[in-house]
């Protein structure tokens, strides 16, 4: 039930270039000693080969020879910026978390961008699928990363993951087969939120996901997280925690290539963590969109840190099968 910890060195679904050097700064800002001896670190993921584009087409819809404009026809969803590198990213990401997770270890993925965990998040629930558990899944960030090439104003992939993890369809055939699972929206918590496209903001809406945004944080405090953890405890489920550095308020962590005013207090996350911790139920968590350039003090990735430590000293899972 120890944790292994991995890299992956890339920024291909953000704006701005720079959370590729998030691993590296968060082992540097004493990452592993705060993990102490129960976790192993992998290091970082080599960088994968793009995989051609047509490999993204699915299926049942590429034609016998495919022309550069039938593939352009194919997709007219949107713009997907360098989706052929981040899709080869993500499946590197899942192999290697569905592994650690095969061998009863809890996989972090250091980020890296938001556009990552669509491996990590794919391998948890495959393997939540197969142990007959239902994957109770919790996004903490400033932003819903709930578009789709469709409705996304920045073309940028970081802000569709959620979206595709949940099954909205176009970004292509991006895992591969077999596809994973998608993530029931009754089973998603988005903590944090107060940057909302309004088309994400009206598909979020469609689909019932929880939106525990910054109002409802200040009107209810935390007793929503409660409860949405309390019914993934009662349903026997498994949980997997992606966190955006960026949900918390960029006074406090201005190392964050998207920062948005109004975020979490550094008490507010680490209570929020504690709830989680609590629950017995992480198997696994992201720690994404760290830029450390944006933050020449190191400030930001020492918050990062002491942040996530407490949570990988979690206890016992509650149910160890
Ligand atoms: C914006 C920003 N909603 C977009 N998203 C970010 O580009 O889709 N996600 N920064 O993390
Ligand atoms: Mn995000
Ligand atoms: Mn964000
Ligand atoms: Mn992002």
């Amino acid at each position: 039930q120890g944790w292994v910890v991995f890299g992956a060195a890339a920024d291909w679904g953000a704006g701005r270039r720079g959370a590729a050097e998030g691993p590296a700064a968060l082992r540097a800002a004493g990452l592993l000693e705060a993990l102490g001896t129960a976790a192993e670190d992998r290091g970082d993921l080599p960088a994968p080969t793009p995989l051609p584009p047509a490999a993204l087409v699915p299926a049942a819809l590429v034609p016998a020879a495919l022309a550069p404009s039938a593939l352009a026809r194919l997709r007219p969803e949107g713009p997907a910026h360098h989706l052929p590198r981040i899709a080869a990213w993500v499946r590197a990401i899942r192999a290697e978390a569905a592994a650690i997770l095969a061998s009863g270890r809890r996989p972090l993925l250091l980020g890296g961008d938001h556009s990552l965990p669509m491996g990590s998040v794919a391998a948890s629930a495959t393997a939540a699928a197969a142990a007959g558990r239902p994957l109770y899944l919790l996004w903490m960030d400033a932003h819903g990363d709930f578009n789709t090439p469709a409705t996304s104003p920045s073309g940028n992939v970081h802000g569709m993951a959620l979206a595709a993890l949940c099954g909205e369809p176009g970004l292509g055939d991006l895992w591969g087969a077999p596809a994973p699972p998608p993530v029931a929206p009754s089973r998603l918590a988005l903590l944090g939120v107060r940057d909302l496209d309004p088309g994400e903001a009206r598909l979020l809406r469609a689909r019932g996901a929880a939106v525990l945004g910054m109002d409802r944080l200040r009107a209810e405090g935390l007793a929503p997280l409660r409860r949405f953890l309390e019914e993934a405890v009662a349903a026997g489920g498994w949980l997997h925690v992606s966190l955006d550095v960026d949900v918390l308020d960029p006074t406090l962590m201005p190392g964050t290539g998207t920062p948005v005013p109004g975020g979490l207090s550094l008490e507010a996350l680490a209570a929020a963590l504690a709830l989680v911790r609590g629950s017995g139920l992480l198997r696994a968590l992201d720690l994404v969109e760290l830029n450390p350039g944006l933050d020449p003090s190191g400030a930001s990735a020492r918050r990062a840190v002491a942040l996530v430590a407490p949570l990988l000293a979690t206890p016992a899972l509650r149910d160890a099968a």
